[in-house]
């Protein structure tokens, strides 16, 4: 992956760049797309004859001299049937590092006005020429970076225009309205008698039902393609690794019955229902001389500054006094140093982070306890990291905390960026109905919120898409896309 400052998409440049990834591999891709004119002369240099459009020509790919610099095979794609739009060569040859290279180096030199594409520049060439919109581009990206198999097809959603053909209904619905309003506005003695007559208002409030569907599938598709990151933090010894190693089902982090034995941060990818969770262990919070584990315990309070969920591991049966009475049902762990450090976790995370943390506690090792547990609230959890008793509860409250409902089939993909312009749009919406709801109708406002929440949408699919906003999009792409 690489990051540029700005891209040019007015250049008339061919690009070329090597599509697949670095490394050695069964085929390696070179792609070059540009104008008729260029992608010609580079067939006719590098395959020594004209391919017919979309047919599999297998030949040598030659260098300067004629000397073949490997054997594959070649497409030509002409213009607009094509990845980008434009006139692409492909050449399918060996995927080794080294003989890539020399493939590229000969096609760079093979003729003029062609350079190394930038991150993301054959998609973004794919957008400008209108053979998919942003929405779609970032699909492509997401489907890329994907790292669970739900995320994968709600990036492959995304990329088929599911999401961009919701936007498209949603636009449609609000240019309707807007013709409404505006016409009104040019006759302002039939104003409220014809809104009416056309269910305006009714309108409006489908538009904002169905962009409330919208904003939460869209909430769905960020979870898979962000992730979650979940802290285990508690006192040293409580069962933090022992809880990383039974959610992953892997022996990662080590376990043993002395206090102080995690220092580093161990983290390690899981899905729960293919929404990718990142678990992170953390060295045990206490009071310490030790120099290393001080050092452990900062980046435990790092972590829990980047934590989107907080879970805090106490040991059961050193709040069993506490449990086996009711009178804590709100803090069913309440012994002394556990309520120290909940405070204490609570002060810091409202200092640190701008949002609120949800925050779960663990009662962990339930299998110690001599009498059965009682009931405690929503915020615990009976658990046993050693027998497994209680994970289920703990993955299905993970997935509630998070706001996951289940992948349905429409899910696509999302982005914050698309999240923001969503909730954009809806507070037009809801202020476009509060003028209308005034006295004396103000319908000027009203038609200008309409307005701006229609501008909100365009942007998701990149209608009103600014040239910086593009520029930062497609510079997140790997080379050769
Ligand atoms: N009986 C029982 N023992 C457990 C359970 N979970 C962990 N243990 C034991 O508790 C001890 C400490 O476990 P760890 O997972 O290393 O605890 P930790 O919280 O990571 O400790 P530090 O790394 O020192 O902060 C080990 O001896 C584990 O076998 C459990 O659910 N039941
Ligand atoms: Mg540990």
């Amino acid at each position: 992956m690489m990051s540029i400052d700005t891209l040019n998409p007015t250049d008339n440049d061919t690009i070329v760049a090597i599509a697949t990834a670095t490394g050695q591999g069964g085929v390696g891709v070179i792609r070059a797309s540009g104008s008729s004119e260029t992608i010609h002369t580079l067939m006719q240099a590098v395959c020594q004859r004209a391919l017919t459009p979309r047919h599999a020509h297998y030949g040598a790919f030659v260098d300067a001299d004629g000397a073949p610099i490997d054997h594959g095979i070649a497409l030509y794609f002409p213009a607009p049937h094509s990845y980008t739009g434009e006139h692409v060569l492909e050449l399918q040859g060996h995927g080794g590092p080294v003989v890539m290279q020399l493939l590229l180096r000969r096609c760079l030199n093979a003729v003029t006005n062609i350079r190394l594409a930038q991150a993301g520049e054959f998609t973004q060439r794919a957008f400008l020429n209108d053979k998919m919109d942003l929405a779609q581009a970032e699909g492509v990206a997401d489907l890329i970076s994907a790292a669970t198999e739900s995320a994968a097809k709600s990036a492959v959603r995304s990329l088929s225009g599911v999401f961009s053909n919701k936007i498209h209904d949603l636009v449609a619905q609000v240019i309707h309205l807007r013709m409404l309003v505006e016409a009104t506005l040019d006759f302002p003695e039939e104003e409220i008698d014809f809104l009416q007559k056309a269910d305006a208002f009714g309108q409006l409030e489908r538009i904002q039902h169905q962009l409330g569907a919208v904003l939460q599938s869209a909430k769905q598709g960020a979870l898979l393609r962000n992730g979650v990151n979940v802290v285990l933090v508690g006192q040293p010894n409580v069962g933090k690794s022992s809880l990383l190693n039974a959610l992953t089902g892997q022996d990662i982090a080590i376990v043993t019955e002395i206090a102080g034995t995690t220092r580093d941060t161990v983290q390690q990818a899981i899905q729960i229902e293919g929404v990718p969770l990142n678990i992170i262990d953390t060295a045990g919070l206490r009071e310490t001389a030790d120099v290393v584990e001080k050092i452990g315990i900062e980046r435990t309070w790092g972590a829990i500054e980047r934590a989107d969920v907080v879970l805090h591991l106490v040991d059961a049966r050193a709040n069993e006094s506490t449990l086996t009475t009711n009178n804590s049902a709100n803090n069913p762990a309440n012994n002394p140093a556990d309520t120290q450090l909940l405070a204490q976790l609570h002060q810091r995370i409202e200092q640190n982070t701008n949002h609120n943390v949800p925050f779960l506690t663990l009662l962990n090792k339930v299998d110690t306890l001599s009498a059965p547990p009682r009931a405690v609230d929503d915020n615990s959890i009976y658990l046993s990291a050693k027998t497994g008793a209680g994970l289920n509860e703990l993955r299905a409250r993970l997935l509630k905390i998070i706001g996951f409902e289940s992948t349905q089939t429409d899910t696509f993909i999302a982005r914050e960026r698309h999240l923001s312009a969503l909730r954009m749009a809806d507070e037009h919406l809801q202020i476009a109905y509060a003028h209308a709801l005034t006295q004396d109708q103000k319908l000027d406002l009203f038609a200008e919120e309409l307005r701006l929440a229609q501008e909100q949408l365009n942007s998701i699919t990149g209608e009103f898409g600014a040239d910086d906003l593009l520029g930062v999009i497609f510079s997140r792409f790997c080379i050769g896309k």
